[in-house]
């Protein structure tokens, strides 16, 4: 099963974003918008994952979970992966978490690399929520687009846990969260 693990931003959160988006996927509907019932933010990618692997996947995630703290973030700023000319990815960024959303994200990605997950080694954590991808696989010029959406600045949010999610992909892809924990540690 294709897993990862993310952090879910609270309904108000995710309500703001909605705002700031408004009505632009109507004026650029050579993206693929992804729905607000998707939104998150992934902190790992485990990718394809025996479902045998689960028990200890489980118990290295949340241990992980238990030795950091809460955070509060807030959404703030926005980009495109690789670059707003030829983008692949629009995204949201987020705020707030200095190194610790850095360290979680690195703990989790170890606990899954010691449960036999491999993941996306190598690839720098850059957390995001992702609003739209490209059809094309040579990207698209979305620099108007992130002009646009980059003074965004929305309230704070507290991150209190972190969820293991399942991929269903498909035409219309959507995500299970299989399991949560919460952020216990002391910071
Ligand atoms: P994205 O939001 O930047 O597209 C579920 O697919 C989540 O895992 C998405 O948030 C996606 O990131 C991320 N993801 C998918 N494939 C990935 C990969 N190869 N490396 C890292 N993250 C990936």
């Amino acid at each position: 099963m294709r897993l990862f693990v993310a952090l879910s931003p609270p309904p108000e959160a995710l309500a703001e974003v909605a705002g700031a988006v408004g009505a632009r996927p109507e004026r650029w509907p050579d993206l693929r918008w992804t729905g607000s019932e998707t939104w998150h933010i992934t902190m790992a990618f485990l990718g394809e994952v025996p479902e045998k692997a689960l028990p200890e996947l489980e118990t290295r995630l949340g241990r992980a979970a238990g030795r950091h703290a809460p955070m509060t973030l807030r959404f703030e700023g926005a980009g495109a992966f690789p670059s707003a000319r030829r983008a692949r990815v629009v995204w949201l960024g987020l705020a707030g978490g200095g190194t610790a959303i850095s360290r979680l994200a690195a703990s989790l990605a170890a606990g899954g690399r010691r449960a036999g997950a491999a993941g996306a080694e190598g690839k720098p954590f850059h957390p995001h929520l992702t609003l739209a991808r490209a059809r094309p696989r040579d990207g698209l010029d979305a620099r108007p687009l992130v002009e646009e959406l980059k003074d965004f600045g929305g309230a704070p949010w507290r991150a209190d846990a972190v969820h293991l999610m399942r991929s269903h992909l498909g035409p219309k892809t959507r995500y299970e969260a299989l399991e949560s924990w919460p952020l216990t540690g002391g910071g």
